[in-house]
């Protein structure tokens, strides 16, 4: 488990808050951002109305005069990246247009297994069902965390494949009725392209209504939705803020990040933003979010990064302060039927890339200045440098405009969940599978690398589009475990599609998180390790919508788009075996974490 290196941030002058202001941007020309310092701004909402939400999204991109390029979800109205809100059984109508452009300037920088039969799906129309043509004008989304079937106008992402010029391809799909209140998110999910388009920006969140009817402890708090994103960096030639202590010089890996340098100082491998606010690197100047004195608010936090580790904690007077986790990955910690309106009060939360916390936080008393923060993530030596940085100021004023959003104050209860808690279920088999990288040079670190996610006892190969054959094949009703190793020198992030699972061991001693999560971090290599890292994860396939072939991966997008990622088929069971699957073993946890292995 990397170290949390505890380091207090200098505070911030207000002299750092607007730097460089950029002139009007126009949505004809660019994806416009705000500026660093501004207020945070909320995304709009988008509301399911009579049990249904239509909405057309165009994805954009346009090259920026350094370089890099931007990726934005438009919606009808020109709001960029809309929350999606619908209640479990709400019907999601999305009609997504591809206005994606080959500006020329732009090439994936990792190496990935590609199929070059159909990579130039531009060319020649084709069925987007059928497509899986894999360029950098290819899109498609995934819902990430959402229990729908892994098919075309659905949740696949494998064979759809929308091109430049198509006609608006349509989304639809019914939010299961058992589908947890919580954050989910979605972004595309082209193989070879992933990092590209969410590192500039395409991804948006997701809420399914009705965590206060889980938790109701959240009843009645104003709601808040903040997107972290990284990005290139916007000055990566500058040196470090004086205000760091002097760091060892930065390494760049193949990618051209910098290094982790294991001292939580230095330069990041990527810039973040929170809610399209940019907080670049080497000041940091914070973004700005305002409340109401001591108010509290129910804060969600999507990790939409592409690459970057997130361990968010919250100042007052330097201070750490409680915040009481209610969800992880989409789901209330509580939905183990057993903790009442349980909350797991920490004082940081690591948040993988792909992963989402959301919690209780007190606004600070008036006349102290909160500061969000990112503390330093330890990536091991073969990972890249996440060091400790601000994201916003948390400024309280009687006068706070309240966010838009609140939950409802007098919420009815869930009903209580119809499958035995997964924790309470044996598992049917174990499976191991590894992570594990091999450089093109092995002396030299910064040739380019190969990533692989391979089922114990398979040969390591990067993921094959073309292959199409399944590296598992389980059954639906069943229950299994797995052991995820990482047998590299750096942290990746677990992750699968139509499904979540709960940790059950953290190398091998077993720890007791009854809770579900669809990424986990699984922790780095190190030479005097006796034996590989690795976490045991109860793997839920009960539910029928999990039937279908789909992947698993890292969710540090340019080691799946280098070809750490699998697939997965899973099989319909027989009737007389799922009744005999679903039988539930006693109960063996009673007592909440208080700790969780999120970092
Ligand atoms: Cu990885």
């Amino acid at each position: 488990m990397p170290r949390v290196i505890l380091v207090l941030f200098a505070i911030f002058s207000a002299a750092q808050l607007c730097p460089g202001l950029r002139a009007q941007e126009s949505p004809i020309t660019s994806c416009p951002r705000p500026s660093p310092g501004a207020t945070v701004p909320e995304p709009e909402d988008l509301r399911s109305q009579d049990g249904v939400l239509k909405v057309d999204l165009t994805v954009r991109n346009f090259t920026q005069p350094d370089g890099t390029t931007r990726f934005c979800y438009f919606d009808a109205h020109g709001n960029q990246s809309p929350t999606l809100r619908l209640s479990p059984g709400d019907l999601l109508i999305l009609n997504l247009k591809n206005d994606l452009i080959d500006s020329n300037h732009v090439v994936p920088a990792t190496t990935y297994s590609r199929n070059h039969n159909h990579a130039a799906g531009a060319e020649k129309k084709s069925d987007p069902c059928q497509s899986a043509a894999m360029s950098l004008t290819s899109t498609n989304l995934h819902f990430h965390g959402l229990t729908v079937p892994a098919v075309c106008h659905q949740d696949d992402v494998l064979k759809t494949s929308l091109q430049p010029g198509d006609a608006p391809f349509q989304y639809k799909f019914r939010i299961p009725e058992n589908e947890p209140p919580g954050l989910y998110w979605y972004h595309p999910h082209i193989h070879g392209f992933s990092k590209l388009q969410v590192l500039g920006g395409a991804s948006g969140a997701m809420i399914i209504e009705g965590i206060e009817r889980a938790n109701k402890e959240v009843a009645g708090l104003p709601e808040r939705v903040l997107i972290i994103r990284d990005q290139d960096l916007l000055n990566p030639n500058a040196p470090p803020s004086k205000s760091e202590p002097v760091v060892p010089r930065f390494f760049v890996d193949h990618d051209g990040d910098s290094a982790n340098n294991g001292t939580g100082f230095g330069k990041p491998a990527k810039d973040l933003s929170i809610n399209f606010v940019p907080v670049p690197y080497p000041d940091y100047p914070p973004a700005a979010i305002q409340v109401k004195p001591q108010e509290r608010q129910f804060w969600r936090v999507l990790n939409a990064s592409a690459i970057t580790y997130l361990n968010i904690a919250v100042l007052y007077n330097r201070v750490p302060q409680q915040l009481g986790i209610v969800a992880l990955d989409g789901i209330p910690i509580n939905a183990n039927g057993t903790t009442g309106d349980f909350i797991s009060w920490q004082n940081h939360l690591g948040v993988p890339p792909g992963g989402r916390v959301e919690f209780i936080l007190t606004g600070p008393p008036a006349g102290v200045q909160g500061l969000l923060v990112t503390r330093t993530v330890d990536t091991g030596v073969g990972g890249e440098n996440d060091p400790n940085r601000a994201l916003a100021t948390i400024t309280a004023s009687d006068n706070a405009p309240e966010p838009r959003s609140k939950l409802t104050s007098s919420p009815v209860p869930l009903p209580p969940p119809a499958e035995p808690w997964l924790g309470n279920v044996a598992p049917v088999r174990v499976r191991k599978l590894y992570f594990s990288e091999k450089l093109l040079d092995p002396n030299d670190p910064n040739s380019a690398t190969t990533f692989y996610l391979t089922v114990d006892g398979q040969t390591p190969t990067p993921f094959n589009p073309a292959s199409g054959v399944p590296d598992i094949i389980a059954k639906q009703g069943d229950v299994e475990d797995w052991i995820i190793e990482n047998r590299s020198t750096e942290l990746h992030a677990f992750h699968i599609h139509q499904l979540h699972f709960m940790l059950v061991a953290w190398n091998e001693v077993p720890v007791n998180e009854p809770f579900l999560r669809d990424t986990i971090n699984v922790p780095y290599h190190k030479e005097a390790d006796l034996a590989y890292p690795s976490v045991r994860l109860r793997m839920d396939f009960r539910d029928p919508n999990t039937i279908g072939t789909f992947v698993y991966h890292c969710h540090l997008l340019e080691h799946e788009d280098g070809g750490m990622m699998g697939l997965i088929r899973v099989e319909p069971a027989d009737s007389a075996q799922a009744r005999e699957k679903s039988t539930a073993s006693p109960r063996t946890s009673s007592t909440p974490a208080r700790s969780t292995h999120t970092n």
